[in-house]
């Protein structure tokens, strides 16, 4: 055995469990796989009607760009490489999330965006079997110019509560096939807000792992200290920003008010060593007055289907999947 494929062989064991790559798939396993994707494209189909309607511009997304989402700090990121290359003799990097470009969309252009986005997040490979990580994965991501949290929140509960509603009456058939068409019921709204800091006083700081075994429909949880980019009261020390909890899934989507005064920010960048030369762009704007206070969140697709179908691994709602640590061919 070559030490390559030794290095696989170890790899592939510490991986079982997580999802064989298309062509390896039985006829059951197939078979499956085309019923998630069929509840994937009407999720899709329902999301992107539903903010056109809504009065949404739907932006076509960004791959590589000098600013991109510093995911620091931000207590729940585990990235193995910051994926940077050299295009033109200028340093960009591969989209970590789009917050500067909707930033600074939703200021400029469009009040109200959305954009389906690919997130290269490279995780650590001994995240392969947490079984809600990929290494690629699509956000619904969306901002609104001069929102609150509230507006945001209410947004995203009616949404999905239209969604799950739409899912039952229009894939029941492959619900029923996935055993989640009884289990999944239409949630109730306002959707529960836990403060984070009061789940730390009670749970301690292993709170997420606590409450997720608890909970049975999906819940917010607010204040939550992370980037520079979510809105910080620095006067109470409370972050008006919010995540969306899917029972056993976790966090499905992320989001806050934002920060738009320039001296605000830069205090930000440098109190977290955050390079200011990568957001020059935003910073300009915020300098002169151009960045406007907005709100948004950013759906993981995947995650948010790995729940609607009770998946084992996200990877199997990708076609392709992402499985940390394991690079398959296609
Ligand atoms: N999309 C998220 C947001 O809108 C940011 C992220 O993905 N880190 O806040």
């Amino acid at each position: 055995m070559t030490k390559r494929q030794n290095l696989l062989t170890i790899a592939e064991e510490r991986l079982i469990g997580v999802p064989k790559p298309l062509e390896q798939l039985s006829k059951s396993e197939l078979q499956r796989k085309q019923s998630i994707g069929k509840v994937m494209t009407h999720v899709l189909k329902y999301l992107t009607e539903e903010f056109v309607k809504d009065g949404f511009e739907w932006l076509l997304p960004v791959i590589f760009s000098k600013s991109t989402d510093p995911l620091w700090p931000d207590p729940e990121a585990s990235i193995d490489k910051r994926v940077e290359i050299e295009i033109y003799g200028e340093i960009v990097r591969a989209n970590l999330s789009m917050i500067v470009q909707k930033m600074v969309a939703s200021s400029l252009i469009h009040p109200k965006l959305f954009t389906l986005s690919p997130n290269i997040r490279i995780e650590k490979a001994e995240r392969a079997n947490t079984g809600i990580h990929a290494y690629e994965f699509t956000q619904l991501d969306f901002e609104m110019s001069d929102a609150t949290s509230d507006e945001v929140r209410s947004f995203v509960e009616r949404v999905l509560v239209g969604l799950i509603r739409h899912l039952r009456d229009n894939v029941r058939e492959d619900l029923t096939y996935l055993h989640r068409y009884n289990g999944l019921t239409v949630p109730k709204t306002p959707f529960k807000i836990y403060d984070r800091k009061e789940l730390e006083k009670s749970y301690g700081k292993a709170w997420e792992k606590r409450l997720l075994k608890e909970i049975k429909h999906p819940v917010w949880i607010t204040n939550i200290p992370r980037e520079f980019y979510d809105f910080e009261d620095f006067e109470s020390g409370t972050w008006d920003n919010y995540d969306l909890l899917l029972p056993k899934y976790g966090e499905a989507l992320s989001g806050g008010r934002r920060e738009w005064e320039y001296k605000k920010i830069v205090k930000k960048m440098e109190r977290d060593k955050v390079k200011k030369e990568n957001y020059r762009i935003l910073l300009q704007l915020a300098k002169e007055g151009k960045l406007q206070p907005s709100a948004g969140a950013g759906l993981g697709v995947e995650r948010l289907v790995a729940w609607i179908v009770g998946a084992k691994h996200i990877g199997e709602t990708q076609p392709f999947p992402r499985v940390p640590g394991l690079v398959y061919d296609l």
